[in-house]
């Protein structure tokens, strides 16, 4: 899936919000196991939020433009699959916090982080208050945060919020082969980690362990575990999973 408006660096004005939603609204689940997000060019992922768009809003106006992204982000990062956003140069403001609702960011050698939002008189308004605390750490996203300051691909890197760099050439056909990789396994117990996982991270221990009790004891009624299992004791290789 691509973030297509290389004109404006990919920004997200309420267009390209309703597209993407779309986009993952259009989503067969039967058939696709991962999906993998990236922006148009070789410049920019997404460089914000559209800032000539937000320029003339009302305080209503904001309000419902930050719910309208917050949802569909929230639907991206509770989205049943995985996806894989390959950030394939800046990714500023909404342009982070899009990257930030996916399950796993990597990212090109000329990526650029970062909420600049503090010092356009706004406070980040997609989520970047709350994701990049829990991925990268409270101290350090204050400091980003509060600082407006952008951070290169190395940096995002060193400190989590991202998993890998690549030469820009070699990023896509990374992001594919992580793709592949998650996509050979069972596809219902990969939505069930994927689930276990976030919705275990909202809440507390005695909560989570339930949370993945019930997803683990799923599992059990699908046919991809009784083969894979079956396999295993066998010692052969699963043929195919089957989605069942
Ligand atoms: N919005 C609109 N247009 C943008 C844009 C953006 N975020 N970023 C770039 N563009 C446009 C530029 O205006 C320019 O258009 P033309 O002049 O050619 O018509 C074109 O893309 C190419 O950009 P540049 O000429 O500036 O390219 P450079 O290589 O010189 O610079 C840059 C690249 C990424 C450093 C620079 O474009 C830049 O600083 N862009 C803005 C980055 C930024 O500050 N992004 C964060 C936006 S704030 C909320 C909801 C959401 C948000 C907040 C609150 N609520 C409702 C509460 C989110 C806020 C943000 O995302």
């Amino acid at each position: 899936m691509t973030v297509n408006r290389p004109k404006a660096l990919n920004a997200l004005n309420p267009d390209v919000l309703k597209d993407l939603k779309d986009a993952f609204e259009a989503v067969d689940l039967e058939t696709t196991r991962v999906i993998v997000l990236t922006g148009a060019g070789e410049k920019s992922f997404v460089a914000g939020a559209d800032i000539a768009a937000m320029s003339q809003m009302t305080k209503e106006e904001g309000e419902a433009f930050g719910k309208f992204g917050n949802d569909i982000f929230r639907m991206i990062e509770t989205f049943p699959i995985p996806v894989i956003v390959a950030v394939n140069g800046f990714a500023l403001g909404g342009g982070n916090e899009l990257a930030m609702s996916c399950d796993i960011r990597i990212c090109s050698d000329n990526a650029v982080f970062g909420q600049p939002e503090a010092g356009l008189g706004i406070t980040p308004g997609f989520g970047g208050t709350q994701r990049l605390a829990r991925i990268v750490g409270v101290g350090k996203a204050k400091e980003m945060v509060y600082g407006a300051r952008n951070i290169k691909a190395e940096e995002a890197y060193r400190i989590g919020l991202v998993n890998a760099v690549y030469p820009q050439a070699e990023l896509m056909g990374a992001a594919m082969k992580l793709a592949g990789i998650i996509a050979g396994n069972a596809p219902i117990a990969v939505r069930n980690c994927k689930k276990a996982m976030n919705d275990g991270l909202d809440t507390d221990m005695d909560n989570a362990i339930v949370i993945e009790e019930k997803l683990f004891g799923a599992c059990f009624e699908t046919e991809d575990q009784q083969e894979a299992m079956k396999a295993f004791v066998e010692k052969r290789k699963v043929e195919a999973f089957h989605n069942r």
